[in-house]
């Protein structure tokens, strides 16, 4: 494998030389490996093969990334003493065409990017200060790309977070019952489908016309945020779903897993909570960035956002479940499922904090 990635790593214009490459992450989307080089003053790198049965365009998705970083990285340029190749992320193009990807002999596409040195990363938060810090870090990256210019950028994965399409392609594996597992999680179906009319309000919100839609990045979970060696929120990371959306799904996504108390697929549901002061923290953080730039109705619903959120993923894991495992990588049989049903638990916990979170909001903004 290693003489395979040295191969592939060799067709980008990189410094140094090879000196290992090791999976790296805990992602559950692509393939990511850390490439060593072997001299000191040259950058390590991240070479990622990505997932082309999820992603089905990776040429107008790397051009995303490309508009994107270029984006941000002449925003960071301007900031007096900012660090660009530790805040943002810095594709490495093929030598051959100078292209920001190169599909390999078997079919495959890859990319590379400067491996952001030093940095931390967390599943778990056990901070406020590490929450609000995050909480900043997302908000400032919307704020950056409030005014980039050019065409709206290509949907990379159609419909993501449209919870009415989430929805129906669970109703869709329910009917198929590929695996035989519907009879297993009767219980879960019911308690999904019963949510499913009032998670459509954002949606509905967005289609009269009355929240925007903007650049968003759609993937907020907390260890796509990448911390500096003392806790300082450094860069945003995983641009592969920077797309038009609502800032809910931005917000709610990062409260997911920022509030949570135990892990995304923690099998003991009495150790799932949403915490609050957890939830205080980041929600500082991002107004802090982006309470000038949002609507009225726009932070009327952040309250509601998480909910939306973990349920739109709990309904994703449970639809991959019934559908036999086929969208996210799991490590044991059951694990999406064992993934929807912490979801469904941390959905129960936000219902019951939800008028918490409003008055939260509220304080924060007056
Ligand atoms: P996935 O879509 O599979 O989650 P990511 O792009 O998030 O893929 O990458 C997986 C992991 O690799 C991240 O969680 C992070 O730990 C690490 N990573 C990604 N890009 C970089 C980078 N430029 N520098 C350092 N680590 C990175
Ligand atoms: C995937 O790529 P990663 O692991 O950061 C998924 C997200 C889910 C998340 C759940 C493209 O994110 O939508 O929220 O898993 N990404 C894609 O952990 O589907
Ligand atoms: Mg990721």
């Amino acid at each position: 494998m290693n003489v395979e990635l040295k191969n592939i790593f060799d067709l980008f214009d990189h410094e140094g030389t090879f000196l290992s490459g090791e999976l790296f992450g805990s992602g559950h989307i692509n393939d990511t490996y850390r490439i060593q080089t072997a001299e000191c003053d040259s950058d390590d790198y991240i070479l990622q093969k990505l997932n082309n049965s999820i992603f089905k365009n990776i040429p107008q998705l790397q051009k995303n990334i490309e508009r994107v970083t270029r984006h941000l990285n002449n925003r960071l340029s301007k900031i007096p003493g900012s660090d660009v190749k530790r805040e943002c992320l810095t594709l490495i193009p093929a030598k051959a065409d100078g292209k920001s990807w190169i599909v390999d002999s078997n079919g495959n596409f890859w990319r590379m990017y400067i491996f952001i040195s030093g940095h931390r990363s967390y599943n778990i938060v056990d901070s406020p200060v590490k929450a609000f810090e995050g909480g900043k870090a997302i908000g400032r990256f919307q704020a950056m790309l409030v005014d980039m210019s050019g065409e709206p950028l290509t949907e990379t994965i159609p419909r993501f977070h449209d919870i009415e399409n989430r929805i129906n392609m669970l109703i869709d594996r329910i009917r198929e019952n590929p695996c035989n597992r519907v009879c297993e999680v009767e219980e879960e179906i019911k308690e999904y489908l019963d949510r499913g009319e009032e998670m459509k309000t954002i949606l509905k919100l967005g289609k009269a016309g009355i929240i925007p839609l903007r650049i968003t990045h759609n993937d907020t979970k907390f260890n796509n945020i990448l911390f500096d060696e003392n806790d300082r929120a450094l860069c945003v990371i995983d641009l592969d779903t920077v797309m038009p959306g609502y800032v809910h799904y931005d917000f709610g996504d990062a409260i997911r897993t920022v509030t949570n108390t135990a892990s995304e697929d923690e099998k003991d549901l009495s150790k799932i909570e949403m915490n609050i002061e957890l939830f205080e923290a980041y929600t500082g953080g991002y107004l802090s960035e982006t309470g000038n730039t949002l609507n009225e109705v726009e932070k009327e619903y952040l309250a509601f956002a998480p909910k939306l959120i973990t349920y739109t993923m709990g309904i994703r894991f449970l639809t991959d479940y019934i559908d036999g495992d086929n969208y996210y990588k799991i490590h044991h049989p059951h694990h999406n499922l064992q993934r929807s049903r912490a979801q469904l638990k941390l959905v129960k916990s936000m219902e019951q904090q939800h008028s918490a979170m409003k008055k939260i909001i509220e304080k924060i903004i007056n």
